[in-house]
């Protein structure tokens, strides 16, 4: 499927692939994985797709057909996932070059180009009336934290939740537990700037570990809980997050969800008494959601106002200026930045 992009947002993601941090890093590459488009070709053999399309790519596609697809235990389809860690086509060639020379794909998206090819299973089809320049944020952000909720930790209606990181996948966090019934939403962030988006969002409490007078952060959080977590998410990418955010769940039952993507060379570690004593240790990727299936769907909570996107795009910008849109990410100053092609 040859795609016109018509927007893409910015996700923390691209920053630390972009850094070197990612051991599947590749150079060059065109970045960008949270992108809306239209279909402007279709090549041979394609059944559910057609020119005029409106869609999202996914970086994590759904065949219907591989063994993780067939097993409904994950989103993790494996179809094509070989060829997009080496930044090619399942063919095994690249549809990007600059004057000759090979430019690889990067997650199987690249939507920081106004044209991309992607294959069927790595596009979900949406309501041709959602605004690309606020859905595209559901190719990652949006899905992603929200799902983890949903899908992966499975809160429940009552349930004290712990974030880490409130930036654009934790306040999607926020937002997934408000819809799941949760009673307490802590959130952790040492940007208070943060507070007043994450309350509007859902946040009961805000911690930032700076302003706690020295306080360890973990004993603060079981206090503030009275007793700990029942579901704690790590939407930072650091792995000495990931150790509080399990550490501040609750004894004997509480679920600790690793969102946030850690560098080359970074482990995680804990006493193993903290997973004897029943807290259990888990990951998601894309929320664990199934693009084709469940992308259309959240893409009509948004039209129904059931969520919200709006509030957390806070800067939108031509691809001459992305360059611009990292440096507000890294300053912390943008949740998403979302680039729009004419
Ligand atoms: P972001 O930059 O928008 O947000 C990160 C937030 O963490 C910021 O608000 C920042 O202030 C906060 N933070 C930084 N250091 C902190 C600390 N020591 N204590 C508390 N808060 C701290 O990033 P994002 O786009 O929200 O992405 C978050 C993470 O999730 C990244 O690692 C990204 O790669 C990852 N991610 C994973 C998936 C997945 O499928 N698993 C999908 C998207 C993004
Ligand atoms: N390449 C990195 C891992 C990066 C990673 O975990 N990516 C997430 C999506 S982040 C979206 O913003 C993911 O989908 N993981 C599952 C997969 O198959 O890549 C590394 O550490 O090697
Ligand atoms: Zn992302």
């Amino acid at each position: 499927m040859l795609v016109q992009l018509k927007a893409t947002g910015i996700c923390h993601t691209d920053e630390f692939t972009l850094s070197g941090a990612d051991p599947e890093g590749l150079f060059p590459a065109i970045f960008g994985h949270e992108g809306a488009g239209i279909v402007v070709d279709v090549g041979p053999g394609v059944t559910s797709l057609a020119k005029g399309d409106h869609v999202i790519p996914l970086y994590t596609p759904e065949c219907r057909a591989c063994k993780s697809c067939l097993s409904r235990k994950t989103n993790l389809c494996t179809a094509i996932r070989a060829t997009q860690g080496k930044g090619v086509m399942p063919d095994g060639t690249s549809r990007f070059s600059v004057g000759g020379q090979k430019v690889h794909h990067y997650m199987g998206c690249s939507t920081f180009s106004s044209f991309t090819v992607l294959p069927e299973i790595a596009l979900a089809k949406i309501r041709p009336d959602a605004p690309f320049d606020k859905v595209c944020y559901i190719g990652c952000g949006v899905t992603t934290g929200i799902g983890a909720v949903i899908n992966t930790a499975k809160v429940e209606p009552g349930a004290n939740v712990v974030v880490f990181g409130l930036g654009g996948i934790g306040l999607n966090v926020v937002q997934g537990a408000r819809m799941a019934g949760a009673d307490m939403i802590v959130g952790v962030d040492i940007n208070p700037a943060r507070e007043a988006l994450a309350r509007k969002l859902g946040m009961t409490h805000f911690v930032n570990p700076k302003a706690i007078g020295g306080a360890d952060v973990v004993a603060h959080l079981v206090e503030l809980t009275k007793g700990g977590a029942d579901y704690s998410f790590e939407c930072v990418g650091n792995v000495d997050l990931m150790r509080q955010a399990l550490e501040c769940c609750h004894r004997g039952w509480g679920v600790s969800v690793i969102v946030g993507v850690a560098g080359a060379g970074q482990e995680i570690k804990t006493r193993p008494f903290q997973l004897v004593t029943g807290r259990e240790w888990k990951g998601t990727a894309f929320g664990g959601a199934r693009g084709r299936t469940d992308v259309p769907k959240i893409v009509d909570w948004y039209m129904d106002g059931k969520i919200d996107i709006d509030s957390m795009i806070t800067h939108v910008m031509p691809l001459e200026k992305i360059n611009e849109g990292f440096e507000l990410m890294r300053a912390g100053t943008a949740i998403r930045a979302v680039v729009t092609y004419d």
